[in-house]
């Protein structure tokens, strides 16, 4: 048995992509893959960091998501909706290749969409969102999930955990980004209670008979609650209207009928709303990034933290001293590479 050690971020990059590429996935998702999952390892996001490797592979063998898969760019030349069909592949591929001229249209009109299509998603969207942000623009992302969900008032799951995430850029700070699950947890926080034998929070779910439950099994098999009752219920539902129905895509139920299991990754599409700030502050007073600081600063100076910021502070760490992994995790990989 290993002992708990310290990986660099490129080591841990290299061992992740040399899984991928072993499991038959080609260079361009591999190493899509691979940023985004050490990324939520070097951020401390543990629920979407290298618990999902086995996840992802699971996808590959089960013909769910196809490991070759070349994304293809519509870049219907001067409408602000920039299309990337991932052509079954990771989303992460897609996207990649969609944001430089989602980035491009943005800045010539003020505003832009890119809809994925055809993707397999189980990543956070952070990564997404700070990806926009560095072009120096803000972004709303979303996606749907699988239906795991009991709208507010039902006892039957349909919505998805269905993630949203915002960016806003600045000049001499990390972004402001939050990025969360419309559920009132991720559905990879139940399965990472149940994998530590721990009982859930109060409020997070309800069994298959519709009776609140603590026990991680019971709530796997029942469904999850949204975040904020009625409001993390409507915000969900918008969701699957925008980041599914809207985009021609795959909605949770439908994306529960077509994997007929939550073990694999969901398969779905993706809409990404990039904003210049510029643009849309153009002709009134005030510049609107100096005006973010004001409000930042309210909000830090009154006592409260900013989302991301214990992120960065965890990624700070993770350049400075490596990423920590136990020696589970470091068997775990080992044993990954040996498949
Ligand atoms: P969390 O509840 O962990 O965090 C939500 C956001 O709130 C983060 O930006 C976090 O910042 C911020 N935050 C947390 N506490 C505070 C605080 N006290 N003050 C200010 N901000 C705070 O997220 P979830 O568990 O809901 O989601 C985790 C991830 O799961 C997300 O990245 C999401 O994209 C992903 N996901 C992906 C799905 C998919 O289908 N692909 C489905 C569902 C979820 P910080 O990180 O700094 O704490
Ligand atoms: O954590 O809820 C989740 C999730 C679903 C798909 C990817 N992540």
């Amino acid at each position: 048995m290993t002992q708990d050690t310290h990986l660099t971020i490129a080591a841990l990059h290299d061992r992740v992509e040399a899984i991928f590429r072993r499991a038959g996935l080609n260079e361009r998702q591999a190493g899509a893959l691979a940023r985004v999952i050490v990324a939520g390892e070097r951020d401390a996001c543990k629920s979407h960091g290298i618990y999902r490797i086995e996840g992802a592979l699971r996808t590959v063998k089960a013909g769910k998501v196809k490991p070759d898969a070349v994304p293809v760019l519509d870049p219907n030349e001067g409408s602000a909706i920039v299309k990337v069909n991932a052509a079954g592949g990771f989303a992460n591929t897609a996207f990649e290749l969609g944001l430089p001229v989602l980035a491009e249209r943005t800045r010539a009109l003020g505003i832009a969409a890119l809809v994925i299509n055809d993707c397999t998603h189980f990543s956070a969207l952070w990564p997404e969102v700070e990806a926009v942000t560095k072009e120096g623009l803000s972004a709303l992302v979303m996606c749907p999930s699988y239906a795991t969900v009991a709208p507010t008032g039902g006892t039957r799951p349909l919505l998805g955990t269905n993630p949203f995430a915002f960016g806003w850029p600045r000049r001499d700070a990390p972004p402001y980004v939050f990025d969360f699950a419309t559920s009132v947890a991720a559905r990879g926080e139940i399965e990472l209670h149940r994998r530590a034998g721990k009982q859930l929070p109060e409020g997070w779910a309800i069994d298959a008979e519709g009776s609140p439950t603590t026990d991680p099994e019971a709530a796997l098999a029942g469904a999850m609650l949204p975040f904020g009752g009625h409001k993390g219920s409507a915000i969900g539902t918008m969701i699957e209207l925008l980041g599914a129905i809207m985009i021609g895509d795959l909605t949770s139920p439908e994306v529960l009928d077509y994997l007929g299991t939550t073990t694999l990754a969901p398969f779905h599409g993706e809409l990404i709303i990039a904003m210049s700030p510029e643009a849309f502050a153009k002709g009134r007073p005030g510049d609107p990034f100096a005006r973010a600081e004001q409000l930042f600063e309210a909000i830090v100076g009154g006592g409260a933290r900013l989302p991301s910021q214990r992120r960065f502070a965890a990624r700070a760490v993770s350049e400075t001293d490596g990423i920590k992994l136990t020696a589970a995790e470091i068997d775990q990989l080992d044993r990954l590479l040996e498949k």
